[in-house]
């Protein structure tokens, strides 16, 4: 069993796909074990996203990601990291098959729009989880 971290984003929110998307994992045989709704902030941003500090899209992203309250999930479930990566497609949507969730929901033609974070590797995944919740908030 593995868990991983998820981020529906501002644009999944703005468009009501929370309940779409959420279900997508769950229909892959991913559980809920933590869920909650916060606005994101810039230091945490500055956290989640530094790998990407230097790049000139940086400020339009994180203007974009505190703009209103996302909802934040860790899912578990065999494989969990790599499965729901998969799921979600490419970072670019405009490259995401069809019958991904970012293929289906993303923005065609503004990278940043595209619906849904997700850990990349085993060391994300927990950094992450443990950047945006705490352990009694994780059943
Ligand atoms: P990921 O979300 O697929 O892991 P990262 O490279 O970690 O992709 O980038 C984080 C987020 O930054 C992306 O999901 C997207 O919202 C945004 N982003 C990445 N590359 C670009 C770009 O070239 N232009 C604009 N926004 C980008
Ligand atoms: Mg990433």
């Amino acid at each position: 069993m593995e868990r991983t971290f998820i981020i529906l984003k501002p644009d999944c929110m703005e468009k009501k796909l929370a309940g779409t998307v959420l279900s997508r994992f769950e229909k892959a045989g991913l559980k809920i074990v933590a869920c909650k709704m916060q606005q994101l902030t810039d230091s945490l941003l500055r956290e989640h996203y530094s790998h990407l500090t230097d790049k000139p899209f940086f400020g339009f992203l994180c203007d974009y990601m505190k703009k209103m309250p996302v909802i934040m999930a860790i899912l578990e479930g065999e494989d969990a990291i790599a499965k729901v990566r998969e799921l979600l497609g490419p970072t670019k949507s405009a490259d995401a098959p069809a019958g991904t969730i970012r293929g289906d929901y993303g923005d065609k033609s503004i990278v940043t729009f595209n619906v849904c974070h997700a850990s990349d590797s085993p060391e994300s995944a927990a950094a992450e989880i443990k950047r945006f919740f705490a352990n009694n908030e994780i059943f």
